[in-house]
């Protein structure tokens, strides 16, 4: 297949200031009229050619400067149009004919639901008609939707609307005015018939502008907490950032086919239903939270993306590594920032670490892709939230927001580069970022190893630095990390130093930039306790040799909430890989009482947030753990060490874990706030505890059963399920569980989850027989990745059971999916990316597994490229 180089880039000759559209929305043919105004850049060449993107298009109709029929040459994919006019500036008109009910791939024009909609991004226009498709290409849309209108009485598109009415045949019709110049990935149309919720926002110079958000009719009121985030986000972004919207309407409408979480379309965002749905019944609070953090990054989008967008796919991480930073920030503030911090760290170690540490590891700027839509990648995302973090700890808060306001006004309008972004930060502070740069074109996961030493007042720590070799990148240079730190005197709290050598520390942060650095602090006064790497200070792992007495302490006194965690995660995971090893090596898992001592201490420390104490309690996932090994994993003998720490534990802990879970009971009105998601999230997580010891299984049946919300049903349901499998209780709340959802698909996907997360080899025949479930199905992505996503991704022992029977199965099903959607079958692959860690003959197996794919005699590009870059 092709491979695009970030080298190659080169300006477009022509480009393309207006465009305008009609769709006549006839169900089996779509039509689509595109009259675009071309303009040749100065200093092409007149005989320059117009080579236009197409994806399967049909074309019916071309003209030039209004004659029919000019000098070109069309395939489905292309078209390119020679002898065209001396003047700089000429018309085009394209019509093409689409198929938007057959179109499975959820890409360009398609219908969710008897919904039309479209999703662009990244490539998505050029299946809707030919067009410069590409993010440098910023056009002025105006849009005539016509479709009958009992069908699709809503007509929505970007911008503003301007005109609407009716047409012959009960057809009616709708014009959108979208004033800011735009990438043709962020158009988007939008009819059918729906429901609405609506409201209004007044900005902080005083404009109103209406809000809407569209639901299926009936599913209004679900809405409501999708509404209350957007207006708080709208409210945020002002008031942290000085970022005002810019149109007088702002419309969000929720499909239920949807490849990804949500689109940032310039007024219109389209939603996965699941990012907008929820109220106490239907939604755990978990999915409170993503969707108020999703509604708020496609908002802030508005601003770093929209308006300033990316000059090219490889720098996509220009608008999502930013924006995820900016909703981080914004729940950081809405909730409690050191849990949220936890979290987010979690969600970085879970996901990106394990593609740093594979054979699909990339820069957060990749400089060559094959298939863009396989780049949407927790490197670009979450890794590229890290770096902007670590920009603001390397500047401070003032200058950033200074170099943030600078990059709004510069740059307002246009498409930027990596480059262009960086150049802002050094104006405006006077600092040199290129060592900094490398964060954007270096891979794999800087590791830092430490060995302090204390003598006489003086506290020396030998740092070193190491970034591992990844896929066509063996020789790395140093980083710039920035290190923050604290040492931790014998009564909790932070000892002072007269001064520092060996590397810049200012700030509470150890500059680290070279290999080596032998750093002193003088004038400590006694032996300290190192915390490092506070608040996640850099996207690294770092190697120091504490004694469990210090991790103890730290786990106790760390005024730094995600250091105090680390600490106690830290003691955890040391814990489950010596265990680990005694397993493997035929001997019993043993335990210190340490750890179930300092379990108990921190769940009933009531100077805590229960949060945070939920999240302390929470051992490390199995996929953490494997990580932290690293080599010849054996999952089952992963899964045994873990079930036995916390089985310890809870024995540990009967009398303090009953009591705290029968406090945290008294019933309290419903309210998704972050104090209340916290109060339910431990108690749930005290019931995973209370579930392993006698009489187990009735308590997490009298959960399911006196359940009043989704978070606790799915607490009861999951632990029922997963530690009490064959007990009559378990089957008793699965069917119950079943029935009273049988018309809620997306209650059903938490179904899906939790039985194809059920650790075993059991689970594959659980997943084959759910595919057949009537409530199933293979053209919908949130239905795949309930069951398939959460089976490969979620359950260690039935994904890697060690016939590789699943890996078979999976393979089948993944070229399956691929024929009707390649980038959701792409991404599910992924599962697959960490398969040389395995022991070998899991090893084998699964690479048999994606060599058979890479066989087939039918794959698309998205996942033939995913495939052989694993096998690579
Ligand atoms: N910018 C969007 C990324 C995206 C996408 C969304 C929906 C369907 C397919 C997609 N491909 C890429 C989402 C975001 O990051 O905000
Ligand atoms: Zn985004």
């Amino acid at each position: 297949g092709q491979v695009f180089r970030l080298e190659d880039y080169r300006p477009s000759d022509y480009l393309i200031p207006q465009t305008r559209l009609t769709f006549r929305l006839a169900r089996g043919a779509t039509i689509v009229v595109a009259e675009l105004t071309v303009e040749r850049r100065p200093g092409t060449d007149a005989g320059a050619p117009l080579t236009l993107d197409g994806d399967g298009l049909k074309l019916k109709r071309l003209e030039l400067d209004g004659v029919g029929n000019p000098t070109h040459e069309a395939t489905p994919d292309k078209l390119v149009l020679t002898q065209l006019p001396e003047s700089r500036s000429f018309r085009v008109l394209i019509e093409t004919e689409l198929d938007p009910d057959h179109n499975k791939a959820l890409m360009g024009l398609y219908r969710s639901n008897g919904v039309y909609c479209t999703q662009c991004e990244p490539e998505g226009f050029r299946r809707i008609t030919y067009f410069l498709d590409r993010p440098d290409i910023l056009s002025v849309y105006q849009v005539r939707i016509e479709a009958p209108k009992p069908e699709a009485p809503l007509l929505l598109s970007n911008g503003n609307r301007v005109a609407g009415g009716d047409l012959e045949n009960d057809w009616h019709f709708a014009e959108w005015h979208d004033p800011h110049p735009k990438p043709s990935y962020l158009f988007a149309l939008v009819a059918g018939d729906l429901g609405c919720l609506r409201d209004s926002f007044t900005t902080m110079s005083g404009r109103k502008v209406e809000l809407g958000i569209h639901v299926e009719h009936g599913k209004e009121k679900l809405a409501a907490y999708a509404m209350d985030a957007l207006k708080r986000s709208m409210k945020w972004d002002e008031d942290v950032f000085g970022r005002e919207y810019d149109l007088d309407v702002f419309n969000i409408v929720a499909v239920s086919d949807f490849n990804m979480g949500a689109m940032e379309n310039k007024g219109l965002n389209i939603f996965n239903d699941k990012y907008v749905l929820a109220d106490e019944a239907t939604a755990t609070d978990a999915d409170f939270a993503n969707i108020e953090a999703i509604i708020a990054h496609e908002y802030f989008h508005n601003w770093t993306g929209n308006r300033i967008t990316c000059r090219d796919w490889f720098q996509l991480c220009l608008k999502e590594g930013l924006t995820v930073f900016r909703d981080h920030e914004f729940s950081a503030d809405q909730r409690s920032r050191g849990v949220r911090r936890i979290a987010e760290v979690r969600t970085l170690r879970g996901l990106q670490f394990p593609e740093d540490q594979g054979p699909l590891a990339h820069p957060v700027r990749p400089r060559r892709y094959r298939e863009i839509n396989n780049f949407y990648t927790a490197t670009v995302y979450e890794k590229g939230s890290e770096v902007v973090r670590m920009l603001r700890t390397i500047l401070g808060a003032e200058t950033f927001r200074a170099s943030m306001d600078l990059y709004f006004e510069r740059h307002d309008g246009q498409a930027c580069t990596i480059e262009d972004f960086l150049k802002v930060f050094e104006d405006a502070s006077g600092r040199d970022l290129s060592q900094f740069g490398l964060w954007y074109n270096q891979s794999g996961t800087p590791n830092l190893t430490v060995s302090p030493s204390y003598e006489a007042g003086i506290l020396t720590l030998d740092i070193e630095q190491s970034v591992p070799p990844t896929p066509s990148e063996s020789r790395k240079r140093a980083m710039h990390i920035p290190l923050a730190f604290a040492l931790i005197g014998s009564s909790g709290e932070e000892l002072d130093f007269s001064a520092a050598e060996g590397a810049t520390v200012e700030n509470g942060v150890i500059h680290v930039r070279k290999r080596s650095h032998k750093l002193r602090f003088h004038g400590v006064a006694e032996r300290p306790v190192l915390s490092l790497n506070r608040g996640f200070s850099a996207p690294i792992t770092v190697a120091m040799e504490q004694r469990p007495q210090d991790l103890i302490f730290l786990a106790g006194h760390d005024s730094d909430p995600f250091a105090r965690w680390q600490a106690f995660n830290t003691l955890q995971t040391d814990a489950l890989i010596a265990a680990y090893r005694l397993l493997l090596g035929g001997k019993e898992a043993k335990y210190q009482k340490d750890i179930a001592q300092l379990a108990g201490r921190i769940a009933t420390d009531a100077t805590l947030e229960p949060a945070y104490r939920a999240l302390a309690l929470t051992l490390p996932s199995e996929t953490d753990i494997a990580r932290d090994i690293g080599r010849d994993i054996d999952p089952d003998a992963i899964f045994s060490a873990r079930s036995k720490l916390a089985a310890f534990i809870a024995a540990a802990n009967r009398e303090p874990f009953g009591k705290l879970y029968e406090e945290l009971g008294s019933l309290e009105p419903f309210s998704p706030d972050a104090a209340s998601a916290g109060r339910r999230a431990l108690r749930n997580t005290v019931l995973g505890y209370l579930a392993r010891i006698d009489g187990g299984a009735d308590i997490a049946a009298r959960h399911y059963n006196t359940a009043t919300n989704m978070t606790d049903l799915i607490a009861g349901l999951g632990t029922l399920a997963h530690e009490h499998a064959a007990s009559s209780q378990a089957g008793a709340a699965l069917a119950d569980f079943a029935a009273r959802h049988a018309s809620m698909p997306l209650a059903l996907d938490k179904l899906y989850q939790i039985q194809s997360t059920a650790p075993g080899t059991q689970a594959l025949e659980t997943v084959r027989a759910l595919m057949r479930h009537p409530a199933f199905h293979i053209d919908n992505p949130n239905r795949v990745r309930a069951l398939l996503g959460a089976f490969s991704a979620g359950n260690q022992t039935g994904f890697h059971r060690a016939d590789g029977a699943a890996y078979t199965f999976f393979a089948d099903a993944l070229l399956e999916i691929d024929s009707g959607n390649p980038q959701l079958s792409a991404r599910l692959a992924t599962a697959f990316r960490s398969w040389r860690s395995l022991e070998p003959v899991r090893q084998e197996k699964a690479r048999q597994a994606l060599v058979s794919i890479a066989a087939a005699s039918s794959v698309s590009v998205d996942l033939r490229d995913i495939v052989e870059r694993s096998l690579a």
